[in-house]
């Protein structure tokens, strides 16, 4: 198994699951392929390396973060989600597994996606428009960072897209086209667990049971343990297996709109976060197709003894119900 974790590591933790190990790097694209469609058919995670993003830049972000949520709660609350989901989500605002959780989640977040300016008409769209950014006063270079970030993390998700399409015996820019990756809803999220220990029995969660909602979701996490996947959702008791951070890569999953693209070839898999009472970083950046695209079936996945399982549905018409179905109503903030 082509993982990027030590042997010994995987070892020495019973519950830590081996992932395949994906490099960008040219000479190694076949073999990725290979790989890939392995990890996308078993657990639907993987690890991406050799991506090209520089450790200064990814350990900048991670600094960066910390100093936004180290700033007051009133300052940060300035910065409150807005109805197209940027801005800043506090403790306990979403709630991943409504079903199986006593409280919110216990993390604060921040969203930044594609800055779209006020006067552009596509700013009129759902989860399109211009980002909330802190004063440039409180946090100088914050923005700069975040948006060199934001646009080098798309670049991955592209080239990671091109894998995948490859994996499906699609083209390699099957979701280059403008109505796939041209315009994405691709959000950048900065997560804080600020250390509440997690407590399933009782309903607590750092981050409740869920599967993400768009084609893919790459995750860069500080070294406390956390996430936690279950790669047979229908199973009794539900087993849930510790993926192990990894510095400098990223954790990589699919979203259901691929799992409904691929007609349930390829997993969506649910995945949870449970703290042991230390504080954790993450970042996670979220790619979901642009507004209208229409999420349905491919003719690669389906066959007369095989129909499509799933509806289709526009990207943004599935989103919507997703927040819906998770976040607090923003009236509860006075909004
Ligand atoms: C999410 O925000 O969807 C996550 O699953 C976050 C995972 C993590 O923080 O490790």
């Amino acid at each position: 198994m082509a993982s990027c974790i030590p042997e010994a590591a995987n070892s020495s933790a019973t519950k830590t699951t081996s992932l395949n190990c994906i490099t960008l790097s040219e000479p190694g694209i076949n073999k990725s392929v290979s790989l890939l469609k392995q990890a996308c058919l078993d657990s639907g995670f993987f690890y991406v390396i050799d991506h090209g993003i520089n450790q200064e830049l990814m350990d900048e972000v991670f600094t960066q973060s910390k100093k936004f949520f180290y700033l007051p709660l009133d300052e940060k609350m300035k910065l409150l989600r807005n109805e197209k989901h940027r801005g800043y989500t506090p403790i306990l605002d979403e709630t991943l597994d409504p079903d199986n959780q006593t409280s919110g989640d216990y993390k604060e977040g921040y969203y930044i996606g594609i800055e779209v300016p006020k006067d552009d008409p596509q700013a009129e769209k759902p989860f399109y428009g211009p980002n909330l950014w802190p004063s440039t006063d409180i946090l100088p270079g914050w923005r700069e960072t975040m948006e060199l970030y934001h646009r080098e993390a798309l670049r991955v998700a592209k080239a990671v897209a091109r894998i995948i399409a490859l994996a499906l015996d699609l083209d390699a820019d099957f979701f280059d086209k403008p109505e796939m990756l041209g315009m994405p809803i691709a959000s950048l999220r900065l997560l804080h667990y600020q250390g509440k220990a997690s407590d399933p029995e009782k309903g607590i969660f750092g981050a409740g049971a869920h599967s993400d909602y768009g084609l893919v979701t790459l995750l860069a996490t500080d070294d406390v343990m956390g996430l936690q996947i279950c790669k047979d959702r229908d199973a009794k008791p539900q087993v849930w297996e510790y993926v192990e951070p990894l510095k400098g890569g990223f954790i990589v999953n699919l979203g259901d709109m691929l799992e409904r693209w691929s007609n349930g070839i390829f997993r969506s898999t649910m995945h949870r976060v449970i703290l042991d009472g230390r504080e954790r970083y993450s970042i996670a950046f979220f790619v979901e197709p642009s507004h209208e695209c229409l999420v349905e079936c491919l003719p690669t996945c389906q066959s007369e003894t095989n129909p499509p399982k799933f509806p289709a549905v526009t990207s943004s018409a599935y989103l919507l119900q997703r927040y819906k179905d998770t976040y607090a109503d923003l009236s509860l903030y006075g909004k």
